[in-house]
C-alpha cells in the first residue's frame, strides 16, 4: 500500500518547443489531484512547484543540437535533489510535468536508492534519442536514453552518477512513434517494447500481466513515467505531441489498476499535459483520475 505521498510540480516547457506545457502542474491541482489521494485515505504533502529558470530560454546551441541544455539540466538537478529527499524521508514521490524532459531529473533522484530500478515508460515515443540521433533537438525525447547514460555529458551526469538504470530494466508501453535511432537503439540493448501492435494482439491484460511478470522479480523497485500523449489523442488531447491510434482511457485505467493490485510501483511521474492544448481541462482530469486507479481506488 502506498503512503505518504509528495506531490512535485515541474514546470518545465523547455524540453520541447511548444509553450504551455509548463502550466501542466497547475492545470493538474485544478483538476483535484490532491483532493483525489486525501479521498483515498492516504496522507498527502504538496511540496509546491521545482523552479525553472528563464535564463537561457529557447537557446539551441549549434554544436550540440540541444535546445535550452543548460536551463534544462538546471531544472533537472533541481528536481533530482527534491526527489531524492522526499524518498530519503520516507515518501513516495508523485512527479507532475512539465514536458517529459524531467524524467532525467526524477530517475536521477529515485535510480540512487535502488540497485535495480525498473521503469515503465508509458508513451507513444521511445525517447531513446540522443542529440546526434534527434530529429528534433527536443530534449524530452532523450530522457529515457540519457537515464541509459547515453547521450551529452551534461544530461547523462545529472544528479551525479551514471547510469540511472539498465536496459533490461526498462519496458515500454504504447510506443507508435519511433525514430530510426530509437529502433537500433531498442534491438542493440535488447529493451522490451509492447507496441500499439502487442497491445492490439495481445490485450492489455496480458501487456500487464507479462510487464508485472518480467520487472518484478529482477528489480528492489518501479518507476512509472507516464506521458500523457501514450494514451489516444481523442482521451488525452491537451499534449504537444498527440499521435493517433493510442492507449484508451478504459484501458489506461485497466494498466493502473493492475500496478495497484501488484503494489509494485514505488514512484511515478505523469507528464505533457498542456493545457493550452486541452479541450477544458480533459487531459489533467485524466491524469487524475489515472493517478487515482494507481493508488488503488476501486469502483466497488
Ligand atoms: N522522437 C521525437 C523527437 O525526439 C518526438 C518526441 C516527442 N516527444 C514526447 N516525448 N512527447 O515522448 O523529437
Ligand atoms: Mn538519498
Ligand atoms: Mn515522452
Ligand atoms: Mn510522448
Amino acid at each position: 500500500m502506498i503512503k505518504n505521498i509528495s506531490v512535485i510540480g515541474v514546470p518545465m516547457d523547455l524540453g520541447q518547443t511548444r509553450r504551455g506545457v509548463d502550466m501542466g502542474p497547475s492545470a493538474i491541482r485544478y483538476a483535484g489531484i490532491v483532493e483525489r489521494i486525501e479521498r483515498l485515505g492516504i496522507a498527502v504533502q504538496d511540496e509546491g512547484n521545482i523552479q525553472i529558470g528563464l535564463g537561457e530560454r529557447y537557446h539551441t546551441d549549434p554544436e550540440t543540437n540541444l535546445k535550452n541544455l543548460k536551463a534544462v539540466a538546471k531544472g533537472n538537478e533541481s528536481l533530482a535533489a527534491k526527489v531524492d529527499e522526499v524518498i530519503e524521508n520516507g515518501r513516495f514521490p508523485l512527479v507532475l510535468g512539465g514536458d517529459h524532459s524531467i524524467a532525467i531529473g526524477t530517475l536521477a533522484g529515485v535510480a540512487k536508492h535502488y540497485q535495480n530500478l525498473g521503469v515503465i515508460w508509458y508513451d507513444a515515443h521511445g525517447d531513446l534519442n540522443t542529440a546526434d540521433t534527434s530529429p528534433s533537438g527536443n530534449i524530452h525525447g532523450m530522457p529515457l536514453a540519457a537515464s541509459l547514460g547515453l547521450g551529452h555529458e551534461v544530461l547523462t551526469s545529472i544528479g551525479g552518477y551514471s547510469p540511472k538504470i539498465k536496459p533490461e530494466n526498462i519496458v515500454i508501453i504504447g510506443a507508435r512513434s519511433l525514430d530510426e535511432g530509437e529502433r537500433e537503439l531498442i534491438k542493440e540493448k535488447g529493451i522490451k517494447v509492447y507496441t500499439m501492435h502487442e497491445i492490439d494482439r495481445l490485450g492489455m491484460t496480458k501487456v500487464m500481466e507479462e510487464t508485472i511478470e518480467y520487472l518484478k522479480s529482477k528489480t528492489d523497485g518501479i518507476h512509472l513515467s507516464l506521458d500523457l500523449d501514450g494514451l489516444d489523442p481523442h482521451d488525452a488531447p491537451g499534449v504537444g505531441t498527440p499521435v493517433i491510434g493510442g492507449i484508451s482511457y478504459r484501458e489506461s485505467h485497466l494498466a493502473m489498476e493492475m500496478l495497484a493490485e501488484a503494489e509494485v510501483i514505488t514512484s511515478a511521474e505523469f507528464v505533457e499535459v498542456n493545457p493550452i492544448l486541452d479541450e477544458k481541462n480533459k487531459t489533467a482530469t485524466v491524469a487524475v483520475a489515472l493517478i487515482g486507479s494507481l493508488l488503488g481506488d476501486k469502483l466497488l
